[in-house]
């Protein structure tokens, strides 16, 4: 009888350590940083399983690149930065990219003020599954109208192994309304630039940073409601 429902509970024990990550990740930062700050800005990651978005997000948040597993269900980081003079806190959501974890990632793109899809540009079939898979995904679950999307091009460094061209990129992101930008999280080339440009396109947006949008003014994170899926019965990590 145990053994029917041994995975449900190696994922609730997994999903509660999840849990208690998340509050002490955002505790620590509070303390660390001081929890003043002028906007609170949920950003997505999403994309093929292995095109580099926890690697561009650890890029980006510690300045390091190693090999890491592949992401079980979500993973979560905060970085302050001051831009253009305003303090703000970035919640980083990174979501698997394997197919098994869909559902439960979906619930994410919720209350998101910026999306990052990303490609792997030696890989033809993660540029492909933008248009297939992950425009769909962003059509089907983001709540915010004018959440601001951004495509990003990874793997630049492998440019010998290159199958898809920058123009190939600049114009997809014309035809879905994406920012764009190519990188590499090993060599860190592009990575500060791609959510910098990100974040200024979201201040530049006023639905996004006006009263009463999702966005979070002058607060704190746990005043936010959680994602819809509840990560204590989701499975997630
Ligand atoms: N050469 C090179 N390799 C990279 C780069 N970014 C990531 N990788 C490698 O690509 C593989 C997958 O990287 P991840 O960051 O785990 O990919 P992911 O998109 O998070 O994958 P999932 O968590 O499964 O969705 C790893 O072996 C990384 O070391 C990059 O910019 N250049
Ligand atoms: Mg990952």
């Amino acid at each position: 009888m145990i053994s029917v429902f041994l995975p449900q509970i190696i994922l609730l024990t997994k999903s509660i350590a999840f849990l208690g990550f998340v509050l002490r990740s955002i505790s620590s930062m509070d303390s660390s940083s001081g929890s003043e700050f002028d906007y609170l800005f949920k950003l997505l990651m999403i994309g093929d399983s292995g095109v580099g978005k926890s690697s561009l997000l650890l890029s980006f948040t510690s300045d390091t690149f190693e090999e890491l597993s592949p992401t079980i269900g979500v993973d979560f980081k905060v970085k302050h930065v001051t831009i253009e003079g305003k303090k703000l806190k970035l919640a980083i959501w990174d979501t698997a990219g394997q197919e098994r974890f869909r559902t439960l990632t979906s619930s994410y793109y919720r209350g998101a003020q910026g999306i990052i899809m990303v490609y792997d540009v030696t890989r033809r079939e993660t540029f492909t599954n933008l248009s297939d898979i992950w425009a769909k995904e962003i059509d089907l679950y983001s709540t915010n109208q004018d959440c601001i999307k951004m495509l990003v091009g990874n793997k630049v460094d492998k440019e010998n192994d290159r199958v898809v061209t920058k123009k190939e990129g600049i114009d997809f992101a014309r035809e879905y309304g994406c920012l764009f930008i190519e990188c590499s999280a090993k060599t860190r080339v592009n990575v500060e630039q791609c959510f910098e440009e990100l974040v200024l396109k979201i201040l530049d947006t006023p639905s996004l940073t006006s009263e009463g949008s999702t966005t979070v003014k002058r607060n704190n994170i746990f005043s936010q409601k959680p994602p819809a899926s509840d990560a204590s019965t989701s499975g997630c990590c």
